[in-house]
């Protein structure tokens, strides 16, 4: 067995900012203790991803980025107890330790470990991985653009043996933050309006938590209509293009229902379209979410009567979820037929092609791009 080896494989480096995925072999350490080493079966390409190749989300260089994956685990390190060789299992961007203070209140799953998991390193302060001598930065904790990856146990859910890993690896990221800043965070209601604005595989994934909450009305908003069929198929009800109206989309947005908007949601990272989905929301009873990343140190400056005149505003992380107890539920769920994710996977491509797959995300042209090992 490889347990305890160092094992060499492929992976997908990025040597600096606005570089190319270069595939490298590497060297990935065996998994030091409370620590697993994943074999990765399918890796989704996420917007969160790309942003750290342009510095909007920062990231130790070289880096092997990627957080949306369902792998095996391969070894297990010292005091691993609650996962073995041979567990089908989702790496988490959100890890949940179980003791901290916030993994004790029950409405929050910003666990503690989460400032940490930033630093691209382990709990010792090192990498596992290295190419041609040098280290090589882990990302989000999870690093899946490779063939293996280490990570934190704390942050590792295991999920049903079955469950299609080119389908199940959009738990990783994409429909547990869309679908559960619908359900967990807005609490969407029976018979509500909601908007929601990018539509992209976090935001489509938001539309299909709108629809299972029984939202009457759905209007998808972005700047690129060939969005709009894929939206359609997920359960928005209609579609709107700012570009297409001179005025404010929020007044677009109350003309066309009435000002009736309860909930909208921000999918895009953009901090224009933050204070817009803010402003499309009922100015007394409305509710908007703040979902798309919004770039590192950047900061935003708006009217306050925007909230003081009953607005809400929020935002979440992972879509609220306490990842290592909720994940395997979720795929339970899909797994049963509660919701199908066929829509949002657009491209299916081996990893090799990852440079392909992130220019489909930059031009536009896919959902979410799956790679497959
Ligand atoms: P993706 O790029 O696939 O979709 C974004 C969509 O927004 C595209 O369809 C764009 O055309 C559209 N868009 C861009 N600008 C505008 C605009 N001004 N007005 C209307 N539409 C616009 O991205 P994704 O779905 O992978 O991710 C969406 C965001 O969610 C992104 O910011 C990502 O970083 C973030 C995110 C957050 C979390 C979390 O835990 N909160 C997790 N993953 C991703
Ligand atoms: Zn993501």
């Amino acid at each position: 067995s490889s347990a305890g080896k160092v094992i060499k494989c492929k992976a997908a480096v990025l040597w600096g900012l606005e570089q190319p995925f270069s595939i490298e072999e590497i060297e990935v350490a065996p998994p030091k203790a409370h620590e697993v080493r994943i074999k990765i079966l399918a890796t989704g390409i996420c917007r969160t991803d790309n942003n750290a190749t342009t510095g909007v989300m920062p990231a130790k260089f070289p880096v092997i980025v990627g957080h949306e994956a369902v792998g095996i685990v391969e070894s297990i390190g010292e005091g691993v107890t609650s996962l073995k060789p041979g567990d089908k299992v989702i790496p988490l961007c959100v890890p949940q330790c179980g003791i901290c203070s916030n993994c004790l209140k029950p409405d929050s799953n910003y666990c503690d470990m989460l400032d940490i998991v930033g630093k691209g390193v382990l709990s010792d302060g090192t990498s596992r991985f290295t190419c041609k001598g040098k280290p090589v930065y882990h990302y989000m904790n999870t690093s899946t653009f490779t063939e293996y990856t280490v990570v934190r146990d704390v942050a590792v859910a295991k999920i049903d043996a079955a469950a299609p890993p080119e389908k199940a690896c959009l738990f990783g990221c994409a429909f547990t933050t869309g679908y559960g800043a619908a359900i967990n965070t807005a609490k969407v209601t029976p018979g509500s309006t909601c908007a929601v604005f990018g539509l992209g595989g976090v935001g489509l994934s938001v539309i299909i938590g709108c629809k299972i909450a029984g939202a009457s009305r759905i209007i998808g908003v972005d700047i690129n209509p060939r969005k709009f069929e894929k939206a359609k198929a997920v359960g928005a009800t209609e579609c709107v293009n700012p570009k297409d109206h001179t005025k404010p989309i929020s007044e677009v947005l109350k003309e066309m229902t009435g000002d009736s908007v309860r909930y909208t949601f921000e999918v895009t990272g953009n901090l224009d379209t933050m204070i817009d989905a803010l402003a499309s929301c009922h100015k007394n009873c409305g509710m908007s979410v703040v979902v798309g990343d919004p770039p590192a140190s950047s900061v935003l400056t708006f009217d306050p009567m925007l909230v003081f005149d009953g607005r809400t505003w929020k935002g979440c992380i992972f879509g609220g979820w306490k990842p290592v107890n909720d994940l395997p539920k979720l795929v339970s769920d899909f797994m049963a037929k509660k919701f199908n994710l066929d829509e949002l996977v657009t491209h299916i491509l081996p990893f090799d092609k990852i440079e392909e797959g992130f220019n489909l995300l930059k031009k536009g042209e896919s959902i979410r791009t799956v790679l497959t090992f």
